[in-house]
């Protein structure tokens, strides 16, 4: 049975595809790049799960395949959640990881370190053909740090110390990142939705 990834992302569809095998499941897994002539969905929801959610039902209904989507972000507390679903796009231009993180310790430089407190979050949804449709949720708690260090991940990685480490997440292995972050517990809380659904 095919299962699409909404996404283009390799490293995303590698770390489902180690979960899923893990828990034995039967399914190939391809990535939205199996479908070029399929248009990326406008993200016009005000959640993750929302935007999780459009994201799965435009995949699945365009090629009849079950289909898995994820929306992630960096919610601060100081910030009251933001910059959430607009972590991306936080500085203007999507993607510009470098912008955005620059234009957040800006934006924190007068918080005091204990009120440095933040999370990434990520909902993944499952939704299949006829419009039937799951959402799981993960979190990573953390506080963020005045100066980004270590060169793994991406994104907000290089500032977001997860509550119980010494360490920033880019200065954890890829083992060590997927085992506590918010999109490994996702993609893990998705096995069973994938075995009821599609298993
Ligand atoms: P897709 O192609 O899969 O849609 P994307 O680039 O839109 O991916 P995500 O939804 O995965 O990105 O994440 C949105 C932003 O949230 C991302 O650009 C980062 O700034 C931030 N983010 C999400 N997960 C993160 C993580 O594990 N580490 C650091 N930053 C993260």
């Amino acid at each position: 049975r095919r299962l699409i990834l909404a996404t283009r992302n390799a490293g995303k569809i590698g770390e489902l595809h180690a979960i899923l095998e893990a828990a034995g499941l039967d399914v190939e897994l391809v990535g939205a790049d199996a479908y070029p002539d399929v248009p990326d969905v406008k993200e016009t929801g005000v959640t993750f799960a929302e935007n999780a959610l459009l994201k799965a039902h435009a995949l699945a209904r365009a090629t009849g395949h079950p289909a898995v989507a994820d929306d992630s972000g960096l919610c601060v507390d100081v910030l009251g959640g933001a910059p959430g679903i607009f972590s991306a796009r936080w500085a203007g231009t999507h993607g510009d990881d470098r912008a955005n993180l620059d234009l957040l310790l800006a934006q924190l430089s007068d918080i005091a370190d204990e009120h440095r407190a933040a999370h990434f979050a990520c909902a993944a949804a499952l939704a299949l053909p006829d419009g039937t449709e799951r959402v799981v949720e993960g979190t990573l708690e953390g506080t963020l740090r005045r100066t980004p260090t270590g060169t793994g991940g991406f994104g907000y990685d290089p500032v977001l110390q997860p509550l119980g480490e010494t360490r920033t997440c880019a200065e954890l292995t890829p083992a060590e990142k997927n085992a506590i972050s918010h999109r490994g517990k996702a993609f893990r809380a998705l096995v069973p939705v994938v075995r009821e659904l599609i298993g």
